[in-house]
């Protein structure tokens, strides 16, 4: 069993300065609204609603944190989950948008226990001018970024292929990157994901 489907939700912030002080590594989940973050953390987690997912695009507008128990050390945890508000939702006043710009600066930037971060980008939109602008703080951070290109199961094969080599290219300047095809419903890049995000939370040490 993955550690990831022990995920319990654990507190939601609407500020960087309302989380738990930095401890185990953190993969924390960015993109565009509506390009399925909750949902992809439900699936990964298999559970049905531990992240709410919508139909409204902009649902998530705080910062929610889910625990990986240490199934060794009761009351442990091995890291967390970490769902930032999606960007990009146009019908949002100026001043929330310039807000959730604040957190999630903030948060790739500053946040020490940042392990990795999962960029989810609709296959069918490729990268926006939002997602360059989260990109352009990521890069000098040089953590690892894993773009899920996601509800893959409304391209084609053939096409998904296309699309993850303009993604690789257009993000070619963030260090250490992999994009791949994903999607909750099609059960596509599931395990590749997750082996990513287990790896990130607890390193494989191959000697
Ligand atoms: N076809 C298909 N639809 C998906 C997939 N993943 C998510 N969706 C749909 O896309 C919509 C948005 O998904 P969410 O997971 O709520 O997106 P989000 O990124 O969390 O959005 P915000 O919370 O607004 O930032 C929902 O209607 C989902 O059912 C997928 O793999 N395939
Ligand atoms: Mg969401």
């Amino acid at each position: 069993m993955s550690i990831l489907h022990r995920a319990t939700f654990l507190t939601s912030a609407a500020r960087l300065d309302q989380l738990p002080e930095p401890g185990g590594p953190e993969v924390c989940f960015v993109g565009r609204s509506n390009a399925g973050k909750s949902t992809a953390i439900n699936v990964l987690t298999n559970q049905r609603r531990l992240a709410y997912s919508s139909k409204t695009p902009g649902r998530t507008r705080l910062i929610n944190m889910f625990g990986l128990p240490d199934p060794l050390e009761p009351g442990q945890h091995l890291g967390y989950l970490v769902d930032l508000p999606g960007y990009g939702y146009a019908s949002v006043a100026r001043d929330a948008k310039q807000q959730w710009a604040d957190i999630l600066g903030d948060y790739l930037r500053h946040r020490s226990s940042l392990a990795g971060i999962v960029l989810l980008i609709d296959i069918r939109r490729g990268v926006t001018d939002l997602d360059r602008r989260l990109t352009d703080w990521i890069a000098p951070t040089g953590k690892g970024v894993m773009a899920l290109l996601t509800k893959a199961d409304k391209l084609p094969f053939g096409q998904r292929k296309t699309a993850v080599f303009a993604v690789t290219k257009q993000l070619a300047d963030i260090g250490s990157l992999m994009a791949l095809p994903f999607s909750a419903t099609a059960r596509i890049g599931i395990e590749e994901a997750t082996d990513q995000i287990e790896n990130w939370i607890s390193p494989k040490v191959v000697p």
